[in-house]
């Protein structure tokens, strides 16, 4: 198993879809934990993120590896989904990244941990506006809004969306969760979200925690 895991974090590495797209049959054909495949392929992209810091890698590259992501992600999502449990109740959730912000692979991964955890996400893609959130949100009746920022840049819209829900006097109908590269803790409590989600799947964690559904 380490051998495949290690083939999808390098095709990430190596910005290369065909060899993520092999690996990635290859986890299912062997019948490896989708999660950890997952985990695999983001470790890879976060360590291209560093290399990136470092100038050591290009945008051209980091946009091939967020490609090969993508694809190796669908091959992997079904598998994810087999774990997914009937009969219980969907709530409704609306995910998005932030105006601004057109980062999308994170956000998909926690959209995809929250369905198979069994929520009814609806998710509204990347640059989406404050209004934006809330007019789906009211549309389906939404429980959670769930914002992505990965720039400090964008991260000030996170709270520009809370300000604008407690403006239209809705605060108080949703719970708010933050996250991102650029998201901490300390700033889901400065601006009063309900909730940070470190990773995907401590994400599912505190949204079924904050709807006491754990
Ligand atoms: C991939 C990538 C891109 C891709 C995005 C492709 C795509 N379709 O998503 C492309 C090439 C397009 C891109 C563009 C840019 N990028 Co970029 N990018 C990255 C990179 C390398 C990886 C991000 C990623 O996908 N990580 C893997 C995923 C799995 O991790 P994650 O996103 O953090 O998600 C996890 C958690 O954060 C959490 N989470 C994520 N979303 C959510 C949402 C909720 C609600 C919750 C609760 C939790 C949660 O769970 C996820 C799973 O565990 C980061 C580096 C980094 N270290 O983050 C830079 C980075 C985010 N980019 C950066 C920049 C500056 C840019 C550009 C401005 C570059 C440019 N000069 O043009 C543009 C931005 C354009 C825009 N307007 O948005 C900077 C931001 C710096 C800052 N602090 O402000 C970073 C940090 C790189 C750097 N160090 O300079 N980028």
């Amino acid at each position: 198993m380490a051998d495949v895991l290690g083939k999808l974090k390098g095709a990430i590495l190596e910005f290369d879809e065909d060899a993520a797209l092999e690996a990635a049959k290859e986890a299912v054909a062997e019948g490896v934990d989708p999660v950890k495949a997952i985990g695999a392929l983001a470790e890879g992209l976060n360590e291209l993120g560093e290399a990136f810091e470092k100038m050591e890698v290009f945008l051209p590259e980091i946009m091939l590896a967020s490609d090969a992501f993508k694809a190796a992600l669908e091959i992997l999502e079904p598998e994810l989904k087999k774990t997914h449990k009937e009969g219980e109740k969907a709530i409704p959730v609306v995910i998005g990244t932030i105006q601004g912000d057109v980062h999308q692979v994170g956000k998909d991964m926690v959209a995809t941990f929250l369905t198979t955890a069994g929520f009814d996400v609806h998710d509204l893609g990347v640059d989406v506006a404050p209004s934006r959130f809330l007019e789906e949100a009211k549309k389906i009746d939404a429980k959670i809004i769930a914002v992505a920022a990965l720039m400090s840049t964008t991260r000030p819209v996170q709270k520009d969306l809370i300000d604008f829900l407690e403006a239209k006097g809705v605060r108080d109908n949703y719970i708010v969760l933050v996250g991102g590269g650029v998201v901490t803790q300390e700033w889901a409590d400065e601006i009063k979200a309900d909730g940070y989600g470190q990773d995907a799947i401590a994400t599912v964690e505190i949204a079924k925690k904050l709807l006491h559904v754990a």
